[in-house]
């Protein structure tokens, strides 16, 4: 039996590939926003139906730019939930904000829209909610909120390329929505990210950003690092969109197959699919409670066979040790999302996993039960 991983990258055929970076041999240009680059930003703006993307080299750099972008006094409170991917947390403190961690809501784990009102104070300057698992936060509560209380939104959209909620693109969503392109992602640039921006606003001070604050060869305007995503990214992100619609819908088998071997299984909590919205099926998250095995028993008995699901998203970020010193770090604040990150399991999906082997998977899932 052959191994089977959490993920395994999207990648076109090898032959794709090598037809579309074959012109960077012509034109020795491998990076510095090359045609690749701007080819894909160009197809991306059209895909999304959004008028401004900016292309990073990974989603982390895309987030805590545009978070710095946005110039918040040092020491500003940043609303934001703790189940989530270490950047998003490291995103907002390394731009010397505080993140104040909101609870998530039990049925689809992210942001309880409803906890965020409390958690405001007169240092609050914006909110960074995650659409985890792809799963649309509650757009339009957020908006409200965001609104009434003058405060910036940008989502933490990492795992919701190509979600659409009422039909809109998640990168139409907030002041900003960043996307990570992670090999990883269910659409990737190998490594790559992008900040989505409904005006232009902050486009020139991301691109500073990205790339020193250059304007031309003797103008330097900025105090910018570098970020910029490189032609040979770009080229995999380009081959990989002219599949990527083909690829969501292998997911939604997988899916599919996943839910009719788990759904309504004693003890197993499987995400409700949301109202409204078109998934890219990123992550098949499963919650163990009373289920005759616990969450780490299921992670060891497919382990043994090979079979490497993640604990996405366990620890928490507000129990990382780093944050100890953080006033506003603590599990006990955040008691449904301590819940999730206790009990939860990723199992494997990716486009191309066989439905026999999400079978397999499923035997052994349930074969814990005793
Ligand atoms: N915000 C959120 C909510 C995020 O989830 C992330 C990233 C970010 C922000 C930041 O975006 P980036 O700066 O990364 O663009 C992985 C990814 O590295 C990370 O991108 C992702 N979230 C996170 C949820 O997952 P690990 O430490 O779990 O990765 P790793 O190396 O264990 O890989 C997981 C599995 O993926 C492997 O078992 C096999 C498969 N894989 C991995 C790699 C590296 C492949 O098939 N191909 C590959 O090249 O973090």
């Amino acid at each position: 039996m052959s191994q089977i991983l959490v993920t395994r990258s999207s990648m076109p055929d090898y032959e794709e590939f090598c037809e579309e970076i074959k012109k960077l041999w012509e034109s020795h240009w491998l990076t510095n926003m090359g045609t690749e680059h701007k080819e894909l930003q160009r197809e991306l703006e059209g895909y999304l139906g959004c008028p401004h993307v900016v292309l990073y080299t990974n989603g982390h750099l895309a987030l805590e730019n545009v978070i710095a972008a946005m110039q918040f006094p040092k020491g500003s409170e940043v609303i934001t939930t703790p189940f989530t991917f270490a950047s998003t947390t490291h995103a907002i403190v390394r731009n010397d904000l505080i993140p104040v961690f909101c609870d998530v809501n039990p049925e689809d784990y992210t942001i309880d829209a409803e906890k965020i009102e409390s958690l405001i104070t007169e240092k609050t300057v914006a909110i960074v909610p995650v659409h985890v698992y792809g799963n649309m936060c509650d757009v339009e509560k957020i908006a409200d909120i965001a609104k009434r209380h003058g405060l910036k939104v940008i989502y933490d959209a990492a795992h919701a390329f190509a979600v659409k909620y009422k039909g809109v693109s998640s990168a139409n969503f907030g002041d900003a929505a960043m996307f990570s392109f992670h090999a990883t992602k269910v659409f990737n640039t190998i490594e790559g990210g992008a900040v989505c921006l409904a005006n232009d606003t902050l486009v020139d001070t991301l691109n500073d950003m990205k790339n020193f604050g250059i304007r031309g060869p003797e103008r330097c305007v900025f105090v910018g690092g570098n970020a910029k995503m490189n032609e040979f990214q770009a080229a995999m992100g380009i081959c990989n969109l002219r599949h990527l619609d083909r690829e969501i819908a292998k997911r939604k088998s997988v899916m599919e197959r996943y839910r009719e071997r788990l759904e309504g299984v004693a003890g197993l909590r499987l995400c409700r699919p949301q109202k409204d919205v078109e998934s890219n099926y990123a992550y098949f998250p499963v919650v163990f409670d009373g289920f005759g095995a616990d969450r780490n028993q299921v992670f060891e008995a497919l382990g043994q066979q090979e079979i490497t699901a993640r604990k996405y998203f366990y620890p928490l970020t507000n129990s990382f040790e780093c944050y100890t010193d953080l006033p506003t770090a603590g599990v006990e604040k955040t008691p449904v999302a301590a819940y999730l990150a206790d009990r939860v399991l990723t199992l494997p999906m990716y486009a191309d996993l066989a439905l026999e082997d999400v079978d397999r998977i499923c035997d052994i899932v349930l074969s814990c039960r005793g």
